[in-house]
């Protein structure tokens, strides 16, 4: 909470009531005849095509997967389709007003929508524009297969472009939009603003207010468009993305031209149900969409339900929404009702709907009747309408033949390239900024306090008479990542962080302390406690070109941001076919002493996922060059900081931390002291733990171990590893993840597989109980000890001359535990 604003006891407790305003539901009443003023001839004639495009898009499509022909054309696509036959109006209404600025986001059912803004955008660039988004698209690739042969104008080519870049990113293809690693449920096209389509439900309800954040702190033309469907408002991310969207402090504390609501339209695609669950009536209790706009801001959200069966009402309420976010007055919530007659997916059977139903909206036709009031009000003849329809049909079969073709439109070639998906997941970029300009922050760096204090500090734990120094003179572990941090905050116009209290407080660990003197509101904000939100409006920004600092508070908290690090924060460069970057740092706290909810190293849940670059490191020193190195990377970054060591000073790097810039490359794993007779691999803070074993390794037993810090999980550099074990023929690893399933039993598989023949005993991994964390005064007995690795190289390693065990780590226990689940 900020201090400038004072919340009075004496006011808050006065008794008053809240009133809501009224909720307009499909009040558009204007003719034709009004709307001329509004729309020229060759724009209603626009629109008509535009929808029959898309329904002719999806026909074919559904012909495809119920019947294996269209036109005549046989082919088999095993994959989905998500058709939105009936839903034309809503998406055609939806992207008139658009232009390449805005962006729009959608979800699995988003054929329609990616039509409808493409073909927007073709109207609105010019010839030039238009020709050179489509040359520099993947070297032309998509733009040589619809050129060859082409007779028309650019604007034509460029609809032709639109249609096979679609078709072959959904039948797969490498010409397709994304290289065929999106498919129907993801396709996306950014030069024509059109951004990610999320198969998750809801995935886009909080990716969009990142994009919307994006605009808006760095001052970017356009608005967000956040296309979901009626079922997604059960999703927690949409919520959450609401919740983000609508804070407070965007009218209160964002300052000067950054003060103002957020250039986002949250427009549900309102077609009534979600799979087979209808929406109003069973699955939720709204009774009409949009009164949950009333209940979230005192604006509520300008909310209001809007007739998607009819394309001019989209337009109007369109034209009407984007005025009041110009007026900086969002985000707006739209219900816009449709109506989807194609099942939800090919093989939908309709067991939850009837015929009648389908019918009567079938009645109400948005095409038919549409195009018919065209013709009763003399814009167009029906027989120009029919044209329409031949050309689109004939069109479409020209289109599919060439995405079918396996010679003209092949999938990526992983016969001969096998690992051109995998070099595909992360885009490896080093970028001091990711964009020009001067960042903005209020004062010099050296006059802010903090840095002014670190000046004074002793960077190496101890000082030149060889005495450890005082906590107060020490340059600590959280220092070393502020230095990084601050410096790219200088550095990068774009960088902005948010988290649950970075503002003010500083961080929950203190990390931040120094910022909030530093930097305006909008480069460093307070969130809501929305761990979800947190990470996919970071995804959001990132996506659009920002780079951004994403603050996890304890790690046992990612299970509430589990869809964003799991499907989202990894996958979208790769599904992207890497048109996208994902410049994105998520901080992750490990905590201890506060129990079994607050003291969880799950680092081995982020490690496993594919697309996600995982540190962890132990000492400031690397603390800082890691952090410098995310921060200077384009790929998503998981960066664990273990709470117990946040005040630790450097013991490692003789010459202290250093003042100025430097990086430590991802993946490098660190050999922390030097020895010759065991191997000792650790992650995070168990390093500490592992030296205090070392040193009773030396002086007991004469034995030297060499002690590894791996410091990173995602990428690994297994050849130190490798070495180290070639030369003591034993290892053992230890981390404070509970045992089972942990990193370390994947680095100790593959060092079995790697050095299975330099190895004298098998790699022993000793990590935390299988259990709760408990309370602190019992961690001792959960977190790896220095007993408990001793009794594991006494037992399982190498016998310790007159050693006695301290725990029981027998293969019998193993046995047991393992029986028991735990
Ligand atoms: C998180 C998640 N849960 C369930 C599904 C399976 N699923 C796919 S679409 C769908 C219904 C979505 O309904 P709605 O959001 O209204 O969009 P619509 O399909 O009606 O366009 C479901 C349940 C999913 N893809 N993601
Ligand atoms: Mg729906």
């Amino acid at each position: 909470m900020p201090k400038s604003q004072n919340i009075n006891p004496k006011v808050i407790r006065k008794p008053q009531f809240i009133e809501f305003g009224k909720i307009p539901v499909n009040q558009y009443k204007k003719t034709i005849e009004e709307e001329k003023k509004n729309f020229s001839n060759e724009d209603f004639i626009r629109i008509y095509h535009d929808m029959l495009v898309i329904r002719e898009f999806e026909t074919m499509l559904n012909l495809i997967k119920t019947t294996n022909e269209y036109n005549g054309i046989p082919y088999n696509h095993p994959g989905p389709a998500h058709l939105s036959i009936g839903q034309e109006a809503s998406a055609v209404g939806m992207a008139y007003l658009l232009n390449t600025d805005d962006y729009i986001f959608g979800s699995h059912r988003s054929h329609g929508e990616i039509l409808a803004k493409g073909l927007s955008a073709i109207h609105c660039l010019d010839e030039d524009s238009l020709y050179s988004v489509m040359k520099n698209y993947f070297n032309g690739s998509a733009l040589k297969v619809v050129e060859k042969g082409f007779q028309g104008n650019i604007k034509d080519l460029a609809i032709n472009f639109l249609l096979y870049g679609a078709l072959a990113e959904i039948f797969a293809r490498e010409n397709g939009f994304n290289k065929g690693l999106g498919g129907s449920m993801h396709a996306f096209f950014t030069p024509f603003g059109i951004y990610p389509n999320n198969a998750i439900v809801g995935g886009s309800g909080d990716i969009s207010v990142g994009a919307a954040l994006y605009k808006k702190i760095n001052r970017k033309p356009g608005i967000v468009v956040c296309n979901i469907g009626d079922a997604s408002m059960g999703c927690g991310p949409v919520w959450e993305g609401i919740t983000f969207a609508t804070m407070d402090q965007y009218k209160t504390l964002w300052e000067g031209e950054f003060r103002g609501g957020l250039p986002l339209i949250f427009n549900f695609m309102n077609n009534l149900y979600g799979m087979g669950g209808q929406t109003m009536g069973e699955t939720m209790g709204y009774d009409i969409l949009a009164r949950v706009g009333a209940g979230v801001n005192p604006e509520m959200m300008h909310s209001e339900r809007v007739d998607g069966y009819n394309p001019l009402a989209v337009i109007d309420a369109f034209r009407r929404k984007k005025q009041i976010l110009k007026e900086k007055k969002g985000p707006v919530l739209l219900d816009t009702l449709t109506y989807r007659i194609s099942g939800h997916s090919p093989s939908d059977a309709s067991s939850y709907r009837s015929k009648e139903e389908v019918e009567a909206w079938q009645q109400e036709d948005s095409i038919k009747l549409y195009g018919n009031s065209l013709v009763h009000s003399g814009i167009v003849t029906l027989d120009i309408l029919e044209n329409i329809t031949c050309d689109t049909k004939e069109l479409l079969t020209q289109i599919l033949k060439l995405s079918i073709d396996d010679k003209i439109s092949p999938r990526l070639d992983l016969q001969k390239d096998p690992d051109c998906i995998g070099k595909m997941m992360f885009s490896n970029g080093s970028v001091d900024k990711m964009e020009d300009g001067k960042p903005e922050v209020l004062i010099p760096m050296d006059e802010n306090p903090r840095v002014k204090s670190l000046k004074t500090k002793e960077r190496y734990y101890k000082d030149k008479e060889g005495k450890p120094v005082s906590k107060a003179r020490l340059f600590q572990f959280r220092d070393g990542i502020f230095e990084a941090v601050i410096d790219r905050f200088y550095k990068d116009p774009t960088l902005a962080a948010w988290g649950e209290e970075n503002r003010d407080w500083g961080g929950a660990f203190a990390v931040y302390r120094g910022l909030t003197e530093a930097l305006p509101y909008h480069r460093l904000f307070n969130s809501p406690i929305s761990e979800g939100a947190i990470v996919g409006t970071a995804i959001g920004y990132g996506m659009c070109g920002g780079r951004v600092i994403a603050e996890i508070m304890y790690c046992d908290f990612l299970g509430r941001s589990g869809d964003e690090v799991f499907n989202q924060l990894p996958k979208w460069q790769a599904m992207s076919g890497n048109i996208i970057k994902m410049p994105v740092v998520i901080r992750v706290s490990v905590g201890s002493k506060y129990g079994a909810q607050h003291s969880q190293d799950w680092s081995s849940l982020t490690a496993h996922i594919p697309g996600l670059k995982v540190v962890f490191p132990a000492t400031p020193y690397d603390a800082k060059g890691l952090m410098n190195t995310a921060l200077q990377g384009t790929d998503p970054v998981i960066f664990f900081e273990s709470q117990r060591i946040y005040d630790i000073g450097e013991m490692f790097h003789s010459e202290g931390v250093p003042e100025g810039y430097y990086e430590i490359p991802f993946g490098e794993p660190d050999i922390k002291r030097k020895g010759d007779n065991i191997t000792i691999l650790s992650i995070g803070a168990t390093l500490y733990q592992v030296i205090k074993v070392a040193d009773i390794l030396h002086d007991k037993y004469g034995i030297n171990a060499e002690v590894i810090d791996a410091r990173s999980l995602v990428p690994f550099n297994y050849e130190p590893v490798i070495q180290s074990v070639k030369k003591t023929g034993k290892i053992l690893l230890t981390s404070d993840a509970s045992t089972r399933g942990s990193f370390l039993k994947e680095i100790s598989q593959t060092i079995t597989e790697l050095a299975f023949d330099w190895l004298d005993a098998p790699p022993v991994v000793v990590g935390s109980r299988n259990w709760i964390t408990p309370a602190y005064e019992m961690e001792e007995y959960f977190f790896p000890q220095p007993d408990w690795i001793l009794d594991a190289i006494h037992e399982r390693i190498m016998p310790l001359k007159g050693y006695l065990m301290k725990t029981n780590c027998s293969d019998q226990k193993t046995i047991e535990l393992n029986k028991d689940g735990i």
